[in-house]
């Protein structure tokens, strides 16, 4: 059984401020993670170590081999930070970077060779995954967000799970989670769910749930649950009611 778990920059990162990474998030992120490895993909948002400069260099608006490198190289980063936080855990992972894998078009994933993340999974292997730049046929965008991966995966993986930990308790409206969301709602409280606090280029909140209704309309429901609350990852890989749930219309 295949399960995707997403974890948010914001949990891992400061995503205020520059190469601020939360250590002790990533260390308690990790043991956590240890006791639940089974069948995982791991999948991280990019938090400052992406967004900080992928704004700089007005990505992805803009093509810029010098941001896609720097911005790469900066989320590499954080992504040996996670890897390396998991192995002293305990857990068997290797990291698999989106622009060597991802081709996109129109800041859409057109391929993705998942021959690796296959064979990773068969050896027992974690795959850890992130939002990253990638090349694009279109010549246009060129970020990739762990959101889009995780929908991409979910389906390409047939995964059973899918869990989104973000660094708020799911959909907040008027400050409360929703237990769940549908196509339906997201046009009901579009303009009462927030922008993501720090600087985000891939579309906060409402960019998550673009990618997780669109899982949904192909038959995998996910949540989105708070990762920053110790116990909750568990929670959520286990369907225990936790954070929002993200649904097919009926
Ligand atoms: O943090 C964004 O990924 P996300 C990737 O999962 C970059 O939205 C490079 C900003």
């Amino acid at each position: 059984m295949i399960r995707i778990l997403k974890i948010g920059g914001s949990i891992l990162t400061d995503k205020n401020q520059e190469f601020a990474a939360r250590p002790e998030e990533i260390a308690r992120i990790a043991s956590e993670i240890a006791t639940c490895a089974d069948g995982l993909v791991l999948v991280h948002g990019a938090g400052s170590f992406g967004h900080i400069p992928a704004k700089r260099y007005g990505l992805p608006q803009q093509f810029s081999p010098e941001g896609m490198r720097m911005t790469h190289l900066s989320v590499a980063r954080l992504c040996e930070m996670v890897v390396v936080a998991l192995s002293q855990a305990g857990v068997q992972c290797l990291p698999v970077h989106p622009l060597s894998t991802v081709m996109l078009r129109q800041g859409r994933i057109e391929s993705f060779f998942l021959e690796p993340v296959k064979e990773m999974i068969k050896k027992g292997i974690m795959p850890v995954l992130h939002g990253d730049v990638a090349m694009d046929a279109s010549g246009g965008a060129a970020i990739v967000s762990g959101d889009q991966i995780v929908a991409y995966l979910a389906g390409e993986l047939q995964a059973e799970k899918v869990a989104v930990g973000s660094n708020v308790d799911g959909v907040l409206v008027s400050g409360r989670p929703l237990p769940c969301m549908t196509r339906d709602g997201l046009s009901k409280f579009k303009n009462d769910i927030g922008a993501s606090a720090g600087v985000d280029v891939t579309g906060g909140m409402k960019g998550k749930l673009e990618e997780l209704l669109e899982l949904a309309d192909r038959g995998t429901e996910s949540v989105i649950f708070n990762a920053g609350k110790e116990g909750n990852i568990v929670r959520a890989l286990r369907g225990e009611g936790v954070g929002t749930r993200i649904m097919r219309q009926k």
